[in-house]
């Protein structure tokens, strides 16, 4: 096992991190920007290294900074955590040719995911059904109307290097088709500097679900259900659960089975996310994620795991401790992702925290790096906590989180609690009848 672990994130995350290396007996290196040295990552680790000024490109996502770090503190490992350099197939390989362990898949996995064209190649001949669309790059406008027509309007061009949503465009019939494709191209350019493209039939409300996965270097692969992740705005994910309120258990089985299986046919390792869309019973593969989710802890509330330390003890070189026949699933689980934000007009309010009180109690966890007094910088992504109640049933997970909003006390700052408790009393969403595109309508339209 690892003796000493450096995390190379901050935030909660980074936390996170630092609790799991705590409880296994390795130690923690911690890296921040001069923005985050009073970070509570970086006052719980046994070292820490300051690695820079306050824009991410200048600290955390200076590879020969990090890999530094590593070097002087004696490393033997590096936990990635989510954004950053997670899925940066290049860190990855660094660190491993500086004989480190990187916490995560190897980088041809990362690089093979990372790219949207030949993922969703590599998951339909290891058998994950797909949204029909074109087998790869469009070359021309005269394959983009080929193809158009084959699978009939409206169409969806995507981004090769993209994901997210970014340098997407929808075309609602041939005559849109060539100015779609060439917005789309020109915005991938700029945006990732590679302009390749595909298409796909759009599909116009189906729900967004994740499937976790977990590999050992030992041909050991299990799945750990899924998570809805529908609930987002422009984007930007605001609650997830577990179990969907839209799936069955036949389709729950299936889901997991394929992302199993197709996780065992190109020799995955480590943790994984495999993302779907759910429209009409049928569910399509369209990219995956080869990081630790922010979400992740929905997934562990339900499965009694530690994601973390699981993604450690592979990386190690350790076994997977148990079979699919034993990963169980209790009850539900719901995160709210707190953010630093008005929650009306979701403008970014940083700033100095005052009183602070989080929730406690039965099936609460409270995953954030806030203390009283801690100043929230304004250079990194606005996520200040995540809330997640876990309950016998998703009736109860409802009524646990009312109250854990009631009780979390955050000063100072603008938060995104109130948005929550409105959501808590709209009846669709207790009802779970939500897809994609419900959370934008719900919350209206405020541009930023
Ligand atoms: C789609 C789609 C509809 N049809 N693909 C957006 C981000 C990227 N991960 C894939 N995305 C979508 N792909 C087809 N063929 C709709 C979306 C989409 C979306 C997906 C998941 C969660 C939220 C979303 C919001 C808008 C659009």
């Amino acid at each position: 096992m690892f003796q000493k672990v450096l995390i190379a994130n901050r935030g909660e995350i980074a936390l996170r991190i630092h609790r799991a290396c705590r409880e296994m007996g390795i130690r923690t290196v911690a890296v921040h920007s001069t923005a985050d040295s009073d970070a509570m990552h970086v006052r719980l680790a046994d070292e820490s290294v300051c690695i820079g000024p306050p824009p991410a490109r200048q600290s955390y996502l200076d590879k020969h900074a990090i890999l530094s770090a590593a070097a002087i503190t004696g490393a033997d490992a590096i936990h990635p955590g989510y954004g950053f350099l997670a899925e940066n197939a290049d860190f990855a390989a660094m660190v491993e040719e500086h004989g480190i362990a990187f916490i995560g898949p190897s980088p041809e996995h990362i690089r093979m995911m990372g790219d949207k064209i030949t993922a969703k190649r590599a998951a339909r001949a290891a058998g994950i059904p797909c949204v029909p669309g074109s087998d790869g790059p469009i070359s021309s406008e005269a394959e983009a109307r080929r193809v158009a027509a084959d699978i009939g309007f409206p169409v969806l061009i995507k981004a090769s290097a993209g994901g997210g949503g970014r340098g997407m465009k929808v075309a609602t019939d041939a005559d849109a088709l060539a100015a779609a494709l060439s917005t789309a191209r020109s915005e991938s350019k700029s945006a990732f500097g590679d302009d390749s493209v595909y298409i796909e039939k759009y599909l116009s409300h189906p729900r967004h679900i994740e499937i976790q996965v977990l590999a050992d270097t030992y041909g050991n692969v299990v799945h750990l259900g899924e998570r809805d992740c529908s609930l987002q705005r422009r984007h930007q994910k605001l609650l997830e659960e577990a179990p969907s309120p839209a799936l069955d258990p036949e389709i729950r089985r299936s889901i997991g089975e394929v992302a199993r299986k197709a996780m065992l046919a190109i020799g995955y390792r480590n943790v994984g996310t495999l993302e779907f869309l759910y429209e009409n019973g049928e569910f399509y593969f369209i990219e995956m994620n080869t990081r630790l989710q922010v979400e992740h802890p929905v997934t562990e509330m339900v499965c009694g795991l530690d994601l973390v330390r699981e993604m450690i003890r592979v990386a190690a070189g350790e076994p997977l401790g148990f079979t699919q026949e034993d990963v169980r699933f209790t009850g539900h689980a719901i995160e709210c992702r707190i953010t630093a934000e008005d929650p009306v007009t979701f403008a970014p309010g940083p700033g100095r925290i005052g009183d602070y009180h989080p929730p406690g109690g039965l099936g609460v966890r409270v995953d954030s790096a806030l203390y009283s007094g801690y100043r929230v910088p304004p250079h990194y992504d606005s996520l200040v906590s995540k809330l997640i109640v876990h309950g016998a049933n998703r009736q109860e997970c409802l009524m646990r989180l009312r109250r854990s909003l009631e009780e979390y006390v955050i000063d100072g700052i603008p938060t995104t609690i109130p948005l929550f408790h409105r959501l808590l009393d709209e009846p669709e969403f207790v009802r779970g009848e939500y897809d994609i595109h419900w959370l934008e309508a719900f919350v209206g339209g405020h541009r930023r």
